[in-house]
């Protein structure tokens, strides 16, 4: 699999015009954004953009999770990868000295081609909050798939850019039903322990949670469940605890306790850039070509995959259209972006070979919102850092573990916010559309039914006992479930359906999926850990058997 062809030297090159193309396109969405040009994605997207006609060991579709793991795993092996994401490269500070924009002041950056920001919280004291913002390849998808938004990272480091952090591992018990055709001794010796430590994950000081400001949210919260007989626990998260407190003690520059969230983080949270993907790139064999975006894969001669690529501007338009072959192609587009590329592939003939279960076994990991009133004698604090660090597990009495989540307008608010993951029985299937062009989802807003009576359970008992009430005013007017999203897309191509035990899709050898969609659904807890220990599984057998 070692290929050191001058493939390497037309992957890393550029040209003098596809530089001013990458350029122009920048200066057409500045122009339309009435803002400063920010230069950073056409010089990135240089340094190893792909070429027309190139040949690859390994293409990764995607740079989250999955893919990272892969990259990673696959150099180490001494193949060469090429990753292609369809998002920007976020290394370069715009216009205002930061790579990211504010959560509570969205920019162009904030949001993937869209011209109003679709935020999760859409009302605060009633009021609508969604703002016009330019067109660009901003960093947060709020993707509208019929019933649900679906919430996804776009750029280099996929979801790990704008999520929580949140790094949990699923309590041993509840295994067997996120993941049934795997050995769980195997994933709690081996697989989860070293995703937590490719991850960097870590807990809060307990002794400075005590006492730091940023968390009386989350001791206001631990005292509401306990009250209520709920088990309270910490939650593990891949922010750099030491730099937190350093951040409260005002001896570092801001990020979690300055709201940084949604659209990135810009200093303390350990994202894929930090650890997976920079140790891919370290080892000289993987290169990246961001504003990338596959379209198609097919069989090509000799087992090889013909891979057909746009490459977008910041506006979202196709500059170029690239077909590179290569001879293993890993899906790690996340579960709708896999998922959507792989019911279109079978529906169009490109990949007849594959089963009918693509496009199957999709859910939205229970993900339901809620906010609580609380009385005056209850503040949860001005400045609250962006990175929950605990939850309220009753999982196994009600189906609901509900993360103790901020509420990160730098004024009080006395309100307890959480996002419950719900034991939610609900499954989708993505399908193809041929006359509209395109994959769609056939979820019903009506299916988090199931997730807003396990969150009750917790909620309605906080409630009975605090003789307080829910928030009305933060999902709409007089609207208490945010029942309307996901952040947490799992499925679509389910592991041992789809795929046989370890990825590979059935039909089409030297094909493999790699991340959330062969999940089946829900994971119990916060996804991304579970997520990259199933990758590391699976890549050390592809591996070891394939290559
Ligand atoms: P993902 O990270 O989504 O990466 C897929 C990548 O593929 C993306 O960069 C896409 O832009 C790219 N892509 C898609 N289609 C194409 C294409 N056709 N061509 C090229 N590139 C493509 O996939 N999880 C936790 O465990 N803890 C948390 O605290 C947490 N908080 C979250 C908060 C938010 C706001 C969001 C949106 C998600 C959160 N998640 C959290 C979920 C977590 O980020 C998600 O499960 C993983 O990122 C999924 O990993 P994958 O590798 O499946």
């Amino acid at each position: 699999m070692n290929d050191d062809s001058p493939r390497g030297t037309r992957l890393r090159g550029v040209s003098r015009r596809r530089f001013i193309t990458g350029t122009g396109s920048l200066l057409g969405s500045a122009a339309l954004a009435g803002q400063a040009l920010p230069a950073h994605a056409a010089t990135t997207a240089a340094a190893a953009v792909i070429e027309p006609g190139a040949h690859v060991p390994a293409l990764v579709i995607g740079t989250g999770y999955g893919g990272s793991v892969a990259a990673l795993r696959l150099a180490q092996a001494g193949v060469d990868v090429h990753m292609v994401e369809m998002g920007m490269a976020w290394d370069t500070p715009g216009s205002d000295g930061k790579i990211f924009a504010n959560t509570t002041s969205p920019d162009y950056r904030s949001y993937w081609l869209r011209t109003r920001t679709k935020q999760p919280l859409s009302n605060f004291l009633g009021f609508p909050i969604d703002k016009d913002v330019p067109r660009y390849t901003g960093i947060l998808d709020a993707e509208e798939m019929g019933g649900i938004i679906v919430y996804q990272g776009r750029g280099v480091g996929g979801g790990s850019l704008v999520n929580g952090g949140m790094a949990v591992t699923p309590k041993r018990e509840n295994f067997g039903a996120v993941l049934p055709s795997v050995d769980a001794d195997e994933m709690y010796s081996v697989y989860y322990p070293r995703a937590n430590s490719g991850l960097g994950v870590g807990t809060v000081d307990p002794t400075w949670f005590e006492t730091a400001d940023c968390y009386q949210y989350a001791r206001v919260g631990r005292k509401h469940a306990q009250r209520s007989g709920f088990p309270f626990v910490f939650v593990p998260d891949v922010y750099d605890w030491d730099y937190m407190e350093q951040e409260a003690a005002g001896t570092v520059p801001k990020s979690a306790l300055a709201g940084e969230i949604l659209y990135g983080n810009n200093y303390g949270k350990k994202s894929l850039q930090k650890t997976y993907l920079a140790r891919a790139t370290a080892t000289g064999r993987v290169s990246i070509s961001p504003l990338h975006k596959v379209t198609s894969v097919a069989p090509a001669t000799g087992g090889r995959y013909t891979v057909v690529i746009d490459q977008l501007n910041t506006v979202g338009s196709t500059t170029a259209t690239k077909t590179v072959t290569a001879d293993r192609v890993f899906f790690a587009a996340g579960s709708v972006g896999t998922s959507k590329l792989l019911v279109q592939l079978k529906a169009t003939g490109a990949l007849p070979g594959l089963n009918s279960e693509v496009g199957k076994g999709w859910g939205d990991n229970g993900n339901v919102m809620c906010g609580r009133a609380n009385h005056l004698w209850d503040p949860t604090g001005a400045v609250q850092s962006s990175i929950p660090c605990s939850g309220i597990d009753n999982w196994a009495a009600g189906g609901a573990f509900a993360e103790v989540a901020p509420l990160p307008t730098g004024i009080e608010t006395f309100a307890s916010f959480y996002l419950s993951i719900t034991k939610n029985p609900n499954r989708a299937q993505f399908s193809w559309n041929a006359s509209a062009g395109k994959a769609e989802l056939n979820w019903q807003t009506a299916w988090k039914q199931p997730s807003i009576d396990m969150a009750k359970t917790i909620f309605d008992k906080i409630n009975a006992k605090e003789g307080t009430i829910y928030r009305t005013d933060l999902f709409g007017a007089y609207k208490v479930w945010g029942d309307h999203l996901t952040y947490h897309p799992l499925g679509g191509a389910v592991l041992n359906k789809a795929t046989d035990n370890y990825g590979r899709l059935h039909g089409h050898p030297g094909l493999y999926v790699i991340d959330g969609a062969l999940i089946p659904g829900n994971t119990s807890v916060n996804p991304f850990v579970t997520i990259t220990a199933l990758a590391e599984r699976n890549i050390e057998k592809i591996i070891a058997a394939d290559l």
